[in-house]
Formats: C-alpha cells, sequence, structure tokens
C-alpha cells in the first residue's frame, strides 16, 4: 500500500522538473544580438528597463535617429558624457520615448543623469 505511494510522489517531481528545465530558455534578453567583434548590436532603439539601457552598446549610421524609450518604472534620462557631439533626452517619464539624431561620426558615451551607473555607448558610422 505504501510503496506505490511512493512511486506515484517520485513520478510527479521528476515531472515538475522536466518541466521546469524545458521552459527556462527563451525567456530574458531574447532582444541582444551581436553583430561584429565588438558586441554592440546594430539597432536604432534603446529600451531603458531594470536600470540600463537595452541593448547598453549599439551601432547606427550616420542621420540615424536613435529611440529611448524608458519602459522602466522610474524616470531617466539618455544624456551624452562624450563624443563627438552631445545630447540629452532630458527627463524620460515611465513609459515615454525620445529621439535623438547622430549627425557625426564617432562613438558617444551617455549615462542617465539621475542614475549615472547606467551607462551606454553608441558608434556612429
Ligand atoms: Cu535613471
Amino acid at each position: 500500500m505504501r510503496a506505490p505511494l511512493r512511486i506515484a510522489a517520485t513520478t510527479v517531481v521528476l515531472t515538475l522538473m522536466l518541466a521546469a528545465c524545458s521552459s527556462s530558455g527563451g525567456s530574458g534578453n531574447s532582444s541582444k544580438k551581436s553583430s561584429g567583434s565588438s558586441g554592440a548590436v546594430a539597432t536604432t532603439s534603446v529600451s531603458i528597463k531594470g536600470f540600463a539601457f537595452n541593448p547598453d552598446a549599439i551601432t547606427a549610421k550616420l542621420g540615424d535617429s536613435i529611440t529611448f524609450t524608458n519602459d522602466d518604472t522610474t524616470t531617466h534620462t539618455s544624456t551624452s558624457t562624450g563624443g563627438p557631439a552631445s545630447f540629452d533626452t532630458g527627463d524620460l517619464a515611465k513609459g515615454s520615448s525620445k529621439k535623438v539624431k547622430v549627425t557625426k561620426a564617432g562613438t558617444y558615451k551617455y549615462h542617465c543623469s539621475i542614475h549615472t551607473y547606467m551607462t551606454g555607448t553608441i558608434k556612429v558610422s
């Protein structure tokens, strides 16, 4: 009477573990696509989420407009700290976005002026 019950319980646990394993992939940073050797992503869209820029290193073409979208729960900015020209989105409230046009080639560095540990780069060529 007791042995068959124990076997049944073990089977349930194994099934749960298998289910957990098979569903663990695919979530998270699925938007990160590497291009080139630098690891930077060729895109004109940067999402601000989890107190970070995603992706934090991008490449763009001269004249592109980079759209910064605040998908976080608090206000952030995208403010240049170095590079061929300066830009500043100003305060981006939760859910809002702003475009920044890059008209000079080079590598821009930027941060969030509120949370300066949030940093990113845009390589324009
Ligand atoms: Cu911030």
